[in-house]
């Protein structure tokens, strides 16, 4: 088999890769080692930027969204218990919309024009420096696709960027010390906007998927485990980090999905080694506090796709050769953002009571000043490329 872009991982970033080269009559093939119904079933990012609703009309696939999506115009901060509305529109003129990356996900999938190959085992990424070529396994046969460049969208765990020199390749991390322990619940969200609050006993989000699906997050340390939390306990200790009449108002039910997700900051750079390029969780990760990850492979795969068209349509370098550097732009000032956003709202086992006052000075000089909550909008409705 033969084809210009081999695209590693179905998730948004390859998804939405592979449609814009479709789109512009770029041949390329996807592998991805789960199966559909898989990758469909991971319940994941809610919020998305201007840019990622724009790139999905570029893509030809914003109906259902526009449809669907519920356009946020601002969002709520509360720290133990007092609230402060960030009005996007106001101040910085621009909104997000609320969209589950399994739609966007889905969306994509029912587009697909080209070959997609699931449930490709073992994938191994061969020659990247000469000639690049990917094998695969699948139903026990070894298959082999020759191509002029690899995309690597599989996310923080694939096979892509661990194909790289580890001597190529400067990776800059942070680990916090917590996660996220995330229900999805057939229960109307608790209010119109996201709730962002940041209590003693810790961090808690209230996000919603639709006018009758919501998402609630709390922080929980590291080491917890996924069955110590009954649906009850969470709700209660959910409760207990929100202002008493968003508790008041809380409509709560069983969960239809319950997992916690572990929140590390990363970059690796650069993001191309020979015939390799690589976009979204693969080369980076955000704390999810943001709402940053998914939009920041959305803008990633944008650049990656016009740098392709640029080499098959003009037959001009400059575009994949300048990727690295203009993605690793944006993915820096994403990076920062979700690292002050998840610093401001969570709470540190080391901060101690300095750090606490330290924080709500924070969240007083927020409130009281226009130019900072000008600041927090202009980075969450997302920043140009
Ligand atoms: P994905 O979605 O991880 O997809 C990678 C795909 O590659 C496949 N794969 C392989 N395929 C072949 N061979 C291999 N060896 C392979 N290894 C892996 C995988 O099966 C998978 O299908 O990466 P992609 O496409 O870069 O997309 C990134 C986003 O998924 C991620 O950044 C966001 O979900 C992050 N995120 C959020 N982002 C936002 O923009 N807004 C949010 O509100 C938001 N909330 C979140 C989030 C992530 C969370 N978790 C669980 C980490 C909330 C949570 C809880
Ligand atoms: C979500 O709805 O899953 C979500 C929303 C906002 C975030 C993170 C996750 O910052």
């Amino acid at each position: 088999m033969r084809t210009q872009v081999a695209i590693i991982g179905a998730g948004p970033a390859g998804l939405m890769l592979g449609r814009l080269l479709d789109l512009n009559g770029i041949d390329n093939v996807i592998l991805e080692r789960k199966s559909a119904d898989y990758v469909l079933g991971r319940i994941r990012a809610g919020v998305l930027e201007q840019g990622s609703v724009d790139l999905m009309e570029r893509a030809q696939v914003a109906q259902r969204l526009h449809s669907e999506g519920l356009v946020h115009h601002g969002t709520d901060l509360s720290f133990d218990g007092d609230h402060l509305r960030i009005d996007f529109t106001g101040l910085v003129g621009r909104s997000v919309t609320v969209y589950g990356q399994t739609e966007v996900t889905r969306d994509l999938m029912d587009a697909r024009q080209g070959e997609t190959i699931y449930e490709a085992d073992n994938v191994e990424l061969h020659d990247l420096d000469g000639k690049p070529w990917v094998s695969w396994v699948k139903d026990g046969v070894t298959h082999r696709l020759d191509c002029d460049y690899i995309a690597g969208c599989d996310g923080y765990h694939g096979v892509s960027r661990a194909s790289v020199p580890a001597e190529a390749l400067t990776t800059f991390e942070r680990i916090y010390p917590f996660g996220w322990l995330g229900v999805l619940v057939d229960q109307p969200p608790v209010a119109h906007e996201l709730i962002y609050a940041h209590h003693a006993r810790g961090f808690a989000l209230c996000s919603q998927r639709s006018m009758t699906r919501s998402r609630y997050y709390v922080q929980v340390p590291l080491e917890e485990k996924v069955e110590n939390w009954s649906d009850e306990r969470f709700w209660d200790e959910l409760r207990r980090r929100l202002s008493a009449e968003t508790a008041e108002a809380l409509q709560t039910g069983p969960s239809i999905e319950k997992s916690i997700a572990p929140l590390r900051s990363f970059v690796a750079e650069p993001l191309r080694f020979g015939a390799l390029f690589l976009a979204g969780d693969a080369a980076h990760i955000v704390p999810p506090t943001g709402a940053k990850g998914l939009n920041l492979a959305m803008s990633d795969v944008g650049m990656l796709a016009d740098a392709f068209i640029e080499l098959y349509g003009e037959r001009s370098k400059v575009g994949i050769d300048l990727y690295s550097a203009k993605a690793l732009s944006r993915i820096w000032k994403a990076e920062r953002f979700s690292w002050w956003m998840t610093s401001l709202l969570h709470t540190f086992p080391e901060n101690g009571p300095f750090g606490r006052r330290i924080q709500r000075a924070e969240f007083d000089y927020l409130a009281g000043s226009r130019a900072a909550q000008q600041v927090l909008a202009e980075n969450y409705v997302g920043l140009p490329n």
